[in-house]
């Protein structure tokens, strides 16, 4: 009688065992869940891509006036498409010019898709495509130089096509540089004549991602 109860007992726990996996197995074959987020809809850009701004990097709208006397300030006073003509440093089919409001020493960066180590900037004034600085400034660190506030990269012949990355450095390895505080900039971009400008802010020893954009 008991290895009869005890056969019994065994053979009710492994169905119950049984049952048990198979409502597990049932469980583990839920259908899918139709709450879980979709994916989004990925929209296919037929023209030039949106730039890509940086954390804070604001857009300046209506930056210029038609006939407006053009000021060496960075930007397209009179929206000819040229930034700062007459200023000394040049133009080109792609313009990006920089300029700030204190004497800190900003610098700008600039990578286009020739460019492979180094991006343009104070020490590599020069891509393999053409891109070329051509005003580098260094606020309080050179008084003496017309407009120390402005470093401008421009490319004379046909940028290439493909991604450009700009960013902006705060050096704040000398006191001519570092004492300024925060520092508010803005950079004008201009491809084929037409110029945005954005605003930008930053601190000592920041470097900021400003704009990614597309040719
Ligand atoms: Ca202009
Ligand atoms: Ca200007
Ligand atoms: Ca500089």
């Amino acid at each position: 009688m008991q290895r009869s109860f005890l056969f019994l007992l065994l053979t009710t726990l492994a169905g119950a065992t049984l049952a048990s996996g198979c409502l597990l197995s049932t469980r583990s074959r839920v259908a899918p869940n139709t709450h879980a987020p979709r994916p989004p809809a990925v929209s296919i850009p037929t023209g030039q891509a949106q730039p890509q701004l940086g954390q804070g990097v604001q857009i300046v709208e209506a930056s210029c006036i038609q006939g407006a006397a053009e000021v060496c300030n960075g930007i397209d006073d009179n929206c000819d498409g040229q930034i700062d003509e007459g200023c000394g440093y040049s133009s080109g089919q792609v313009q990006i010019t920089l300029a700030w409001n204190t004497g800190a020493d900003l610098d700008v960066y600039v990578a286009d898709p020739s460019t492979t180590n180094q991006p343009i900037y104070y020490q590599n004034n020069r891509s393999p495509a053409g891109g070329h600085l051509d005003q580098d400034a260094r606020g309080a660190c050179n008084p003496q130089q017309p407009n120390n506030t402005i470093e401008n990269v421009y490319w004379e012949n046909q940028a290439p096509p493909g991604q450009y990355r700009v960013e902006v450095h705060y050096w704040a390895d000398g006191a001519c540089s570092a004492n300024n505080g925060p520092t508010t900039a803005t950079l004008s971009v201009s491809i084929g004549g037409r110029v945005q400008t954005y605003n930008l802010q930053l601190s000592p020893d920041q470097r900021l991602p400003v704009v990614t954009f597309q040719l």
